[in-house]
C-alpha cells in the first residue's frame, strides 16, 4: 500500500511537470488519474471569450476540439489550455463562476469527521462532513457523497476508500431566490453571487480536498479522491468532478436535466425535465444560464464540453432509464459526446455510462453497478486491477451521436492512442485502449 501511493506520487508529478512542460503527459491510465492541482489550466491565458450578444446559434453539440481563436486541437498537449477555455465558457454561460482556493482554508481530518475553515476578503464560513472508513488500517482515499441519496456506501467501502458523507446545502442551499443565496459559499462570496449551487457546492468538495491535503494523510489519502450523489446531487457530483482535477473518479447517479443531459438534447426528449424547470426549480444552474432555457442552441458548451472537462480522469454515470423525467437519453448524448475526448485523449477505457438496468426506482443502490464500481473504484483510487470502461446504454433511452455532432474526432497522439506504453516510473500501464471515431 505504501510503496503503491509513493509509485503513483511519482507518476503524478511526472505528469504534471510534463504537462506543465506542454509535452504529452498522458502516460498510463494511472499517471492519468487526477492532477496534484485542482486547475491544471489556471495559467493558460484564456482570451476571446464571447460575450452573450454574439453567441452564434449551433444546434448540434459544438465542437469540442475547435479553440476560441477558430483553429482546432491536433496535439495533446494543446487539450490542457482548450480545457481552460471549456472551463471559462461553462462558468460564464451555465454554471456561474466557481472561484479558486480562497485566502484562508483551514480545517481537521479524523477518523470520524472533518471540519472546514474557509476565510477570505474578511468574510468567513465553516462546514463539516462526517468520515467512515473501511475496515483496515489505512490510510485510505476518500470518495465523497453529496447529500446521502442513492450511493452504494457498502460498495465504496468494500473498494477499500473511506465514505465522506457531505451536506451540500450547508454549503448553498435550496428554496432561496436567486437575489439572496445562502450557505457558507455565498456567505464568503456574497448572496447576490451569480453562482449557482452546483458550482458552489463543487467549491465545497474543493476545500475538503484542500483539507485532507493539509491533513498530513495519516487518516485519508488526497492524492486520490472521488465523488457520487444521486439525482440533485449527482447533478453536483458531476459538476465537482468537471472543476477539481485532483478528483480521480466521478461517479454521478441519475443527474438528469441540469446534470449530464445534453441541453440540446433535452427539448426534444419526451417527458424530460424541461431546461426551464431545471433552472427555475432551483438556482442549481448558474444565474447567467436563464437567457438559454428557451435556446440551448446558442450555448458554445453543451453538457459532452463538461463530459470532456472530466478526461482523462474516471467517470463513472450510473443513469435510470425508466422515469422520463431523468433525460437519460439526453444524457447519453452528453456522454457519447464527451466519449469522444476520451477517445482522442487516448482514455476510452476510462469512461463509463451505464444506463442499462433493471431496477426503475429513483436513487436504487443497484445490483448490476455492484462489482463494475468497486472495480473502478480500486483502478482510479487504490490503482489496482486495469478495469475497462464501456458505454451500456439502454436501448429504450439510447441517442444517436451522429445526429448531435458534424465533428470528427482528431487522433491526438499521445501514448494511449495505441498501445498502452511502458510508463517511465515502473507503473503497469493498465486499461488504456483506443477506438478509432
Ligand atoms: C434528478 O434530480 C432532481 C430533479 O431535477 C428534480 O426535478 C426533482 O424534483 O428532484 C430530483 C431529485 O433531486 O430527486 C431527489
Amino acid at each position: 500500500m505504501i510503496i503503491g501511493i509513493r509509485t503513483r506520487a511519482v507518476a503524478l508529478a511526472a505528469a504534471v511537470t510534463l504537462a506543465a512542460a506542454g509535452a504529452v503527459a498522458l502516460t498510463s491510465a494511472e499517471a492519468v488519474a487526477a492532477a496534484g492541482v485542482e486547475d491544471e489550466g489556471a495559467d493558460c491565458a484564456v482570451s476571446g471569450l464571447p460575450g452573450e450578444a454574439s453567441l452564434p446559434t449551433v444546434s448540434r453539440l459544438p465542437d469540442p476540439f475547435m479553440k476560441l481563436n477558430g483553429t482546432r486541437v491536433s496535439t495533446s498537449s494543446e487539450w490542457r489550455c482548450r480545457r481552460a477555455e471549456i472551463k471559462a465558457l461553462a462558468e460564464r454561460f451555465v454554471y456561474g463562476e466557481k472561484p479558486a482556493k480562497p485566502s484562508g482554508v483551514t480545517g481537521t481530518v479524523s477518523r470520524t469527521g472533518i471540519t472546514v475553515n474557509v476565510s477570505h476578503n474578511g468574510r468567513s464560513a465553516s462546514f463539516s462532513a462526517g468520515v467512515d472508513l473501511p475496515s483496515g488500517s489505512g490510510p485510505f482515499p476518500a470518495v465523497i457523497v453529496l447529500g446521502g441519496l442513492g450511493a452504494d456506501t457498502a460498495t465504496i467501502k468494500a473498494a477499500g476508500a473511506a465514505v465522506v458523507t457531505y451536506d451540500p446545502l450547508a454549503v448553498g442551499r435550496e428554496g432561496t431566490p436567486r437575489s439572496s443565496k445562502q450557505g457558507a459559499f455565498y456567505n464568503v462570496y456574497g448572496s447576490s453571487s451569480g453562482t449557482g449551487l452546483l458550482a458552489a457546492w463543487a467549491w465545497g468538495v474543493s476545500r475538503i480536498i484542500d483539507v485532507i491535503e493539509q491533513s498530513g494523510g495519516s487518516v485519508l489519502t488526497a492524492d486520490a479522491t472521488g465523488v457520487t450523489g444521486c439525482s440533485r446531487y449527482g447533478k453536483g457530483a458531476f459538476v465537482a468532478g468537471a472543476f477539481d482535477q485532483r478528483i480521480a473518479l466521478t461517479m454521478p447517479i441519475e443527474p438528469g436535466s441540469g446534470g449530464l443531459a445534453a441541453f440540446r438534447a433535452i427539448p426534444g426528449e419526451s417527458g424530460a425535465q424541461p431546461l426551464s424547470s431545471a433552472y427555475g426549480e432551483q438556482p442549481w444552474l448558474g444565474d447567467a444560464f436563464g437567457s438559454f432555457t428557451g435556446n440551448p442552441a446558442r450555448l458554445p458548451v453543451d453538457t459532452h464540453s463538461v463530459v470532456a472537462m472530466i478526461a482523462p480522469r474516471g467517470l463513472f454515470v450510473m443513469d435510470n432509464p425508466h422515469i422520463d423525467w431523468l433525460a437519460a437519453r439526453s444524457a447519453s448524448v452528453g456522454a457519447l459526446g464527451g466519449a469522444e475526448v476520451y477517445k482522442a485523449l487516448g482514455a476510452e477505457a476510462n469512461i463509463t455510462y451505464w444506463s442499462d438496468v433493471q431496477d426503475g426506482n429513483h436513487c436504487a443502490t443497484r445490483s448490476e453497478w455492484r462489482t463494475p464500481l468497486q472495480q473502478t473504484i480500486q483502478k482510479f483510487l487504490r490503482n489496482t486491477g486495469g478495469h475497462t470502461g464501456s458505454m451500456r446504454i439502454s436501448p429504450s433511452k439510447r441517442g444517436n451521436l451522429a445526429e448531435w455532432r458534424d465533428w470528427q474526432t482528431p487522433a491526438l497522439g499521445g501514448s494511449g492512442d495505441t498501445t498502452p506504453p511502458t510508463a517511465p516510473t515502473g507503473l503497469a500501464a493498465s486499461g488504456t485502449t483506443a477506438t478509432g471515431t
